[in-house]
């Protein structure tokens, strides 16, 4: 494939913006070439700016569950639009959808909206810590709650694929409240928490990490964690920026049976709009400004133009609950695809997959937390990664990153990406 024009627009694009890019893993340094600029999109398809069609597995890391440029997100952002684009005051849209999310999620009762998952993180570990009266907060290593400060410790996704998982800018100060436990590990949490009595607020999570490419809790896991915070009086935090309104209507937590006490919302509560939303029983809610004390404000917050994309998104995830189960068995198609074919040529790999979530590892052992994700072999990846783009097919750009499936996707998109993954394994040594 040809991409001159996506590089002389990223050659412009470097003079202007730092990296020339707004976000860090767009800019391929994973895995190497200059990276790809969209021109549009629409269902399962990438439209670049070279003329190229490529099927997009990255779904802007996850919104897209129903593929992009969906006719009733896009007609309802248009009307919207017509009517004005911001007031900074409230509008019913904002309570129709809190009404829609609080009925699909059983455990919230109240819903705060923000402009992304940084947000919505940050604002729910304050919130944790005004109504706890404690300061410190453990976090998992590999895992990504956006880029507030004190997540960027040890923090997965763009940051580690840059080797600053630690980022400078962070002072000690915050560091040193923020705990690091390891993913999949109950006893290790259980001996930070020992170590540490009366002083954590919180257990922030990704009840399946997707940052570290997908890893799945282990049985129990999830379940001795919130037993712990039950024990310790400590509120636990899922962060659902991308597992929220994507594995079933109420999220991880339906799934897989456990229940946070604040949930983080991104990315799918906007229909790929800038929303973030952070969610949790009234108690905890009253806490937060006019109500209560913990402070949390914004302009951008509510923005009808996001709302009315994110209520048409729910709306359809609401009254198709049958998408769900769809997209999960494409995943599941998928995966014994892409394994059969990499099994045929001795391609050492591991296939996570939970829902409609799933990352292929260039590693022999089990991926189930930071390290074992970090084992896998990068340079296969690269070969695999541009091999794949070459054959019309797009994943995210770094081995840390998942895959997100979408409705739109059909079984002959799913066979074209198998024979393609056949093509790279057949041509090259993978
Ligand atoms: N690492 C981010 C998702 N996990 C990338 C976001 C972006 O570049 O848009």
């Amino acid at each position: 494939m040809i991409y001159q024009r996506s590089s002389a627009l990223f050659k412009a694009a470097q003079n202007v913006i730092p990296g020339g890019v707004n976000s860090p893993v767009r800019a391929f340094k994973a895995v190497g070439g200059d990276p790809i600029f969209v021109k549009q999109a629409k269902g399962a398809y990438l439209y670049d700016e070279d003329g190229n069609k490529l099927i997009d597995y990255i779904n802007s890391w996850g919104p897209m569950i129903l593929g992009h440029a969906h006719e009733s997100v896009v007609n309802a952002v248009v009307e919207k639009a017509k009517k004005g684009t911001s007031f900074g005051m409230p509008t019913e849209i904002e309570t129709q959808i809190a009404e829609l999310a609080v009925s699909m999620v059983p455990n919230i009762d109240k819903i705060r909206f923000v402009n992304s998952g940084t947000e919505a993180c940050m604002s729910a570990v304050r919130l944790a810590r005004g109504y706890t009266g404690k300061d410190k907060i453990i976090k998992f290593a590999g895992c990504y709650h956006g880029h507030s400060d004190s997540f960027l410790i040890q923090a997965g996704s763009g940051a580690v694929t840059f080797g600053s998982p630690n980022s400078p800018g962070v002072t000690k100060g915050t560091a040193q409240d923020t705990l690091l436990a390891k993913y999949n590990d109950l006893a290790n949490v259980e001996s930070i928490i020992t170590s540490n009595t009366n002083e954590i607020a919180c257990i922030i999570i990704e009840p399946v990490a997707g940052n570290m490419g997908c890893i799945p809790p282990v049985k129990g896991f999830l379940e001795g964690l919130r037993a712990l915070c039950d024990t310790h009086n400590i509120l636990l935090i899922f962060d659902e920026v991308m597992t929220g309104f994507r594995l079933a209507k109420g999220g991880a937590q339906e799934l897989l049976g456990v229940n946070a006490d604040i949930v983080t919302f991104g990315k799918v509560i906007g229909g790929g709009l800038p929303v973030g939303a952070f969610a949790a029983r009234e108690e905890i809610m009253n806490h937060l400004a006019p109500l209560g004390p913990v402070y949390q404000a914004g302009t951008l917050s509510g923005n009808p133009l996001a709302m009315a994309a994110g209520l048409a998104m729910l709306t359809e995830l609401n009254d198709n609950p049958e998408i769900f189960k769809s997209i999960a068995n494409k995943t599941e198609y998928l995966h014994k695809g892409i394994a059969d074919v990499l099994n045929k040529y001795n391609v050492v790999h591991t296939i996570n997959r939970l829902g409609s979530m799933i990352s292929v590892h260039f590693a022999e052992e089990s991926v189930v937390d930071f390290d074992t994700a970090a084992i896998g072999n990068n340079d296969t990846f690269k070969k695999f990664f541009h091999g794949l783009l070459n054959n019309g097919i797009y994943i995210a750009p770094s081995a840390f990153e998942t895959w997100f499936i979408t409705e739109a996707l059909t079984y002959d998109d799913l066979d074209t990406t198998i024979a393609a993954v056949e093509k790279v394994a057949s041509t090259i040594n993978l």
